[in-house]
């Protein structure tokens, strides 16, 4: 037998942590959304007056949503996440107290894919840091710039053949990059040779790009091993989580010469980057930048209250990741 369904113009919606403004402002306007204080006694009042209120929660990775609110929120039945990856939303927890949750997927795969081959061409011609010689005066003091190395022909191989390590290699095979991958399971009818282990991917290629989703099943799954295999003539491309790589070991292979450069659109413990990367000449760090531009966000936001009206309306969501119980 179903509950039958409130209003949905009277249930409440919950923001928790900071979004883009534009969306913050459209929760705040059009929904009359709470924000969840981050400060834990102003959290706890509101939490204790309005908790039971809350249907729905608008979330991003940057926050996420762990066990402990959702028990605090007794009545919750969707998280809307704001970007594709879900790896602060315990989605076990959101399953088990049939809880929906949704992200935004396919959106922004272009522009990631974009971000990931722009850090390959960047860290393997050294873009970046003939930018900075320049800058800094040194073709005139110093003469031409050192020879790079080609990224046309390169062996790339991609952690995680999804939707976005999928328009990775449609646009690295276009530069004549022989693509292999790892994933747990060989994907059927794929164009692309299946490695069985991310130590053998790392092996027979150049440039290893890591697209793997979050959480603890990719936890470090670029690691000291991985890194020796890759080599010192490889480069590391990372646009998926930092939490995919053992950044300790990055930087040990980096600092050790045992690796040819690394380009890193996201970070074990964002904001901060290690220390150590910072002066180093053959890293390219972007500020977890991949989805941000003004297209890409916009459809992301778009998806996003998608979900939410479809959660609000009818109990359902458009990009679930858990289906909402009934
Ligand atoms: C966003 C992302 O930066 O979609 C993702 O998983 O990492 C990026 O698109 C993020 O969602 C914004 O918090």
């Amino acid at each position: 037998m179903s509950t039958p369904r409130r209003d949905p113009r009277s249930r409440t919606v919950l923001r928790v942590g900071p979004l883009k403004p534009s969306l913050e402002q459209t929760l705040t306007e059009r929904y009359g959304a709470l924000d969840l204080p981050e400060e834990p006694g102003e959290r706890a009042t509101l939490l204790s007056a309005h908790g039971a209120d809350v249907a729905a929660v608008v979330t991003s990775g940057r926050t996420g949503v762990d066990d402990g609110l959702m028990g605090a929120l007794p009545n919750l039945g969707a998280i809307v996440n704001f970007g594709v990856g879900y790896d602060t939303i315990d989605v076990d927890a959101a399953a088990a107290r049939g809880i929906g949750v949704s992200n935004t997927p396919d959106v922004l795969t272009d522009c990631v894919a974009d971000t990931a081959v722009g850090l390959v061409i960047d860290v393997v011609r050294q873009f970046s840091a003939a930018d900075r010689y320049v800058r800094a005066g040194r073709w005139v003091a110093d003469g031409n710039y050192p020879l790079t190395r080609q990224v046309s022909n390169k062996r790339v191989g991609i952690i995680g053949l999804g939707r976005i390590g999928s328009a990775i290699a449609k646009r690295l095979n276009a530069f004549g990059c022989p693509i292999s991958y790892h994933n747990r399971n060989a994907i059927q009818h794929s164009p692309y040779a299946y490695v069985g282990s991310a130590v053998e991917l790392a092996r027979g290629v150049d440039v290893l790009v890591v697209a793997a989703a979050g959480g603890s099943e990719t936890q470090h799954l670029v690691d000291t091993e991985v890194l020796a295999a890759l080599g010192p003539s490889g480069y590391l491309v990372n646009i998926a989580r930092g939490s995919v790589v053992d950044e300790t070991a990055l930087v040990q292979a980096l600092a050790d010469g045992q690796l040819a450069g690394a380009g890193l659109d996201v970070f074990a413990d964002e904001p901060n980057v290690p220390e150590a990367l910072l002066t180093m000449n053959n890293v390219v760090l972007l500020p977890h930048v991949g989805s941000a531009t003004v297209e890409t966000r916009a459809a992301m936001e778009q998806l996003t209250l998608d979900n939410l009206d479809e959660y609000l309306t009818n109990g359902r969501l458009v990009t679930p990741v858990v289906e909402p119980a009934g």
